[in-house]
């Protein structure tokens, strides 16, 4: 069957996004609750290669060790028989009333090493079920008024936990990397490292910064206004992009978690064109959400939808790639120039002083049509689907 899921094409889902009972602000919920053993064997037959989840998503807050190890060695049995793994682990910081003011970023110095706590048990089971990639997304880590907290110790606040915690990996001898999610706001008025830029500048600053990269999302790089092919781009190009968060979003919302491919068509499209053509091996996780009128199969038509869009787009963005018209009109506005070519390679005073001497007939340079009109056409053509491969 075309655009069927298989375990190759690396798909996972939170199990929150499954599990996702249609609350809002404004009512509650409108589906039964989904188990996440039950979730597991209907993904894992529908061909999705891991999923992920919080600590609490499996194992509530308040359990008794021994409820622990029974939830966690019965999870793992039922990945094992559904041929699944596990994407990424992370913990809850954002749900119980204790992270009402953050958890790393907390005034209160008590909440500060609560959080520690929390993350490095979270951690010791995410290791126990075989995840390898421990996620960090700060939803509470912000403000919403502006004099409530000094900005610069939330960051050294936020340094110094990441630090604490990466030297507890190694201290343990766990094989396990960090990811950090960035958004703007939502459920803070304001959030830090509202950015995946911001994210990157803040990694460089930690004891171990290889151990570190991030998983952008679609929606929330769309909240911040920003170019989420462009965001993905400079984190794969840098090494850090350990996973991707997919979604669809309207643009100037709230975090809508939208089915992949389902909004945005063409931000969709460049962003499974990015992956796709520039050896992106990461997870290709869906964080989103079914809408609030959908009833447990609308849950899996959900699941379903997100994953066909993306081999949808998958297939587009090749057959973009393979399209005559696209390859010369590429061709044509490669330039290509001893100069720069040596510029790239490396400085040289030769070459800086080559480069200054060389006269440049820009008027000529400049009056060649780029032809991107066509280009973009030839998108929206096979997007649409009249253009025949
Ligand atoms: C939460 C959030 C997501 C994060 C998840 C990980 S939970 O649903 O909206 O973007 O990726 O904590
Ligand atoms: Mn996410």
């Amino acid at each position: 069957m075309a655009y069927e899921p298989r375990k190759e094409d690396k798909f996972s889902f939170g199990l929150w996004t499954c599990a996702n009972r249609g609350r809002d602000p404004f009512g509650e919920a409108t589906r039964p609750p989904l188990d996440p053993f039950t979730i597991v064997r209907k993904l894992g037959e529908m061909g999705v290669w891991g999923v992920s989840l919080h600590d609490n998503d499996l194992i509530p807050i308040d359990a008794s060790v021994a409820e622990r190890d029974r939830l966690l060695k019965e999870f793992k049995k039922t990945l094992d028989e559904s041929g699944m793994v596990i994407a990424m682990a992370t913990t809850n910081m954002f749900y119980d009333p204790v992270f009402k003011d953050g958890g790393f970023t907390s005034n209160d110095g008590r909440v500060r090493s609560y959080s520690l706590h929390k993350v490095m048990h979270a951690i010791d089971a995410a290791v126990e079920l075989g995840a390898d990639t421990f996620v960090f997304w700060g939803g509470r880590e912000g403000t919403e008024v502006d004099l409530s907290k000094n900005h610069v110790d939330s960051v050294k606040r936020y340094r110094e936990a990441l630090n604490f915690l990466c030297h507890y990996v190694k201290d343990q001898g766990y094989n396990m990397r960090f990811s950090l999610e960035a958004k703007p706001n939502e459920p803070r008025g304001d959030i830090y490292f509202s950015t995946t830029g911001a994210l990157l500048g803040f990694i460089a600053t930690l004891d171990y910064p290889e151990m570190v990269g991030v998983n952008p999302e679609v929606a929330h790089e769309l909240m911040a206004n920003l170019n989420c092919a462009h965001v993905y781009a400079q984190c794969l190009e840098a090494g850090k992009l350990f996973l991707v968060h997919l979604n669809s979003q309207k643009y100037a919302r709230y975090d809508q978690d939208l089915r992949f491919g389902s909004e945005d068509i063409q931000g969709n499209f460049a962003l499974v064109h990015l992956l796709e053509t520039n050896g992106f091996d990461g997870a290709r996780e869906f964080d989103a959400h079914p809408y609030r009128t959908e009833d447990v199969d609308g849950v899996w038509d959900f699941a379903m939808g997100c994953m066909r869009n993306y081999l949808i787009l998958k297939e587009k963005a090749l057959q973009f790639e393979a399209d005559p018209e696209v390859q010369e009109i590429r061709a044509a506005n490669d330039g290509a120039c001893a100069l720069w070519e040596a510029a790239a390679g490396g400085y040289s005073p030769e070459t800086a002083r080559a480069i200054k001497a060389e006269s440049y007939d820009i008027k000529a340079m400049a009056e060649r049509g780029l032809r991107y009109e066509r280009l973009s056409q030839i998108a929206c053509e096979i997007l649409l689907g009249v253009r025949k491969a």
